[in-house]
């Protein structure tokens, strides 16, 4: 029997176990009529793209959920918070595979992008396709009783939307960058991060364990916006390990650069650079050259973008506290203080 009330490595394989019969159920879905080829084909899919990254977002489910309740879970409520966070670690694989064609990326979570696999190619976009599909199926199965279940269901579908939406802004912003670097400037740079980053990844997991609690979602517009700021601060922190991280630790290797991308890097560079440093930019910026990265990567230690990351880190942190603090409810304090301290200089 797994058990629950553990922290640490425990913890982790106790879900880990959640995932396990969540996928098999998958395979047996009575919908449709698996050949042994195409079970095997949606198994190694999903193990490849599902539990290999670092789990905060399912994980937090259940940690927040187990917060709001104020006491240990019993198996079932165990299962059911879990069952969510594997449902939105599901999401985020779905919308990976597709950022990685989208983004022409190599690596991801230490291993080729799925869709660089030479036996798997486009087929990735159905991939996609189906990790979408599955959620809907894992919570008619273990959610549709629940007095949640239409709220649950409208959460992933506005959360789901808000984020393809952020993907659309990311990709039609760098487009206009491209003809115009001007527009890269901090708004539109908030307002990408926001929606492609921080519903899902921070509201959403928060979102779900306050659904489980009986609660209704109005009544904490605050604590959405505190996480939508924890969000933004969070992709900040992803575009700063695009340029500076080390691939070997991240699992990924950065594109940012190459890809022209409205990165918090650039938007940056772009508020401090000399005309020099601007030419530097604009000459470079975009091309999957190395010695162009290299030069652009050069410019942004000149204006120390490493430092000015680190003043920011600190004051986002302050500021993200503070705000919590301000929160009525103690569990709720807790809930997004356990949160924060997940990502907080974090080095992947
Ligand atoms: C990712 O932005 C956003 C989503 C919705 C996947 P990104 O392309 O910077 O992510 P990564 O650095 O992981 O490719
Ligand atoms: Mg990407
Ligand atoms: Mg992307
Ligand atoms: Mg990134």
């Amino acid at each position: 029997m797994a058990s629950n009330g553990t922290n640490g490595p425990d913890r982790r394989s106790a879900f880990l176990e959640i995932y396990a019969r969540l996928k098999s159920e998958l395979l047996d879905d009575p919908a449709f009529d698996f050949t042994d080829d195409s079970r095997q084909w949606i198994d190694r899919m999903l193990d490849y793209n599902v539990p290999g990254g670092k789990l905060n977002r399912g994980l937090s489910v259940v940690d927040s959920y187990k917060l709001l309740k104020g006491k240990e879970l019993s198996e079932e409520e165990f299962f059911l918070a879990s069952t969510l966070g594997w449902c939105i670690e599901w999401l985020q694989a779905y919308f990976l595979v597709l950022d990685d064609i989208m983004d022409s990326s190599h690596t991801r979570r230490g291993q080729p992008c799925w869709f660089r696999l030479p036996k798997v190619g486009m087929i990735a976009v159905n991939d996609g396709i189906l990790l979408r599909n599955h959620i809907p199926r894992v919570l008619k199965r273990h959610f549709k009783d629940k007095s949640y279940y239409v709220d649950l269901l409208d959460l992933f579908n506005e959360v789901e939307f808000q984020t393809a939406s952020g993907q659309m802004l990311d990709l039609i912003t760098t487009l206009e960058g491209e003809t115009d670097l001007s527009k890269y400037k901090l708004p539109v740079y908030n307002r990408i991060v926001q929606y492609k980053t921080a519903y899902y990844s921070f509201y959403l997991p928060v979102a779900c364990a306050l659904l489980m609690s009986g609660e209704d979602l109005d009544n904490f517009i605050e604590v959405k916006n505190i996480l939508v700021e924890m969000g933004t601060y969070f992709q900040v922190q992803d575009d700063y390990l695009d340029c500076f991280g080390d691939p070997e630790f991240i699992g990924k290797i950065g594109t940012d650069i190459e890809d022209f991308k409205c990165s918090w890097l650039v938007v940056q560079a772009l508020a401090r650079a000399d005309e020099n440093q601007m030419k530097v930019i604009s000459e470079n910026y975009g091309k999957a050259d190395q010695s162009c990265v290299m030069k652009v990567k050069a410019v942004y230690k000149d204006l120390n973008l490493q430092g000015l990351f680190s003043e920011f880190e600190r004051t986002s942190y302050e500021k993200l506290i503070s705000s919590i603090e301000a929160q009525p409810s103690k569990a709720v304090q807790e809930v997004l203080k356990s949160f924060l301290a997940k990502i907080y200089k974090r080095q992947k």
